[in-house]
């Protein structure tokens, strides 16, 4: 028999894939975990039935998400990950050569679990001399801390669930604060074929308390539409502008990439314009 599992991105349509195993299925204390394999894309790990990660391509979200940020700051030095608890964000921090620590903050044990079970190749992150891995809420983790990180990674989930609150004014306040006074947050915002809104909150939420506020765009398989964003909110230096050229190694990203993605197309200018 046939087994399909099905992502509904909107209520109004779902991504399939072929499964050809289940390999965990668990209630955590804060969301439903799921790890599949499929025929397309290889093992998957899915958080209250939306796709987090595959193995085949997950490396297209996770040297975006980190590279841009480490090649635009002059320093990377110290970098908190809010989330991210399968570790393929920490991978790609951790071995920028500026990076000397990488600080894991994931709310949910269970997924940094999942990864060191089936996902060797985002786990080996965890076992980095550069790595750090708390098991704590990221909320409560910037309001405790102080000026401190070069930068901050927000790698969540999209805001359902125990994300809503990494997409508040409130915390993006706090993030703010957790930054040195040339710091830079990222964060993943979002579809904007599928969830303009979230694009437009994530986006207006950082340009509110952030100098410089930019948006950039890959293309992820798997992820709903395919077109993802990813939002930048910098204290003093520009992203789209490389201190380093580091790209050893990547297989999406590359220097040249790195300009390319901030030049939007026009819908997606569009929203971000629309809500200021
Ligand atoms: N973080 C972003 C997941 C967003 C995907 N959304 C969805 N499938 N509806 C994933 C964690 C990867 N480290």
């Amino acid at each position: 028999m046939e087994l399909w599992v099905t992502e509904y991105q909107t209520p109004a349509i779902g991504f399939s894939c072929k499964s050809t195993e289940t390999l965990r299925v668990e209630q955590t204390p804060f969301q439903h975990l799921s790890v599949i394999n499929t025929e397309q894309f290889g093992k998957m790990l899915l958080l209250d039935g939306m796709v987090m990660t595959t193995e085949k391509d997950e490396f297209v979200y996770h040297e975006m998400i980190s590279l841009v940020a480490c090649n635009s700051h002059p320093q990377p030095e110290n970098v908190l990950i809010i989330g991210g608890g399968d570790g393929g964000t920490l991978r790609e921090v951790v071995r920028h050569p500026a990076v000397k620590n990488g600080t894991l903050v994931e709310i949910d044990e269970r997924v940094v679990q999942a990864s060191r079970d089936f996902f060797p190749s985002l786990a080996c992150a965890f076992e980095d001399t550069k790595s750090q891995v708390l098991i704590e809420d990221g909320i409560k983790y910037v309001k405790e801390h102080k000026n401190c990180y070069d930068i901050v990674i927000v790698d969540s989930t999209d805001p359902v669930g125990p994300a809503v609150e990494l997409f508040s004014k409130s915390f993006y306040e706090n993030v703010f604060e957790v930054l040195k006074d040339d710091g830079m947050l990222v964060v993943q915002s979002d579809s904007p074929y599928y969830h303009p809104n979230v694009v437009q909150m994530a986006y207006n939420g950082i340009a509110g308390i952030f100098p410089l506020t930019k948006l950039y765009l890959a293309n992820i398989p798997t992820y709903p539409s395919g077109l993802w964003s990813f939002t930048i909110g910098s204290k003093k230096y520009d992203p789209e502008k490389l201190m380093h050229e580091y790209d050893d190694g990547c297989r999406y990203y590359t220097r040249n990439l790195h300009r390319a993605a901030f030049n939007l197309p026009a819908l997606v200018s569009k929203i971000i314009a629309n809500g200021e």
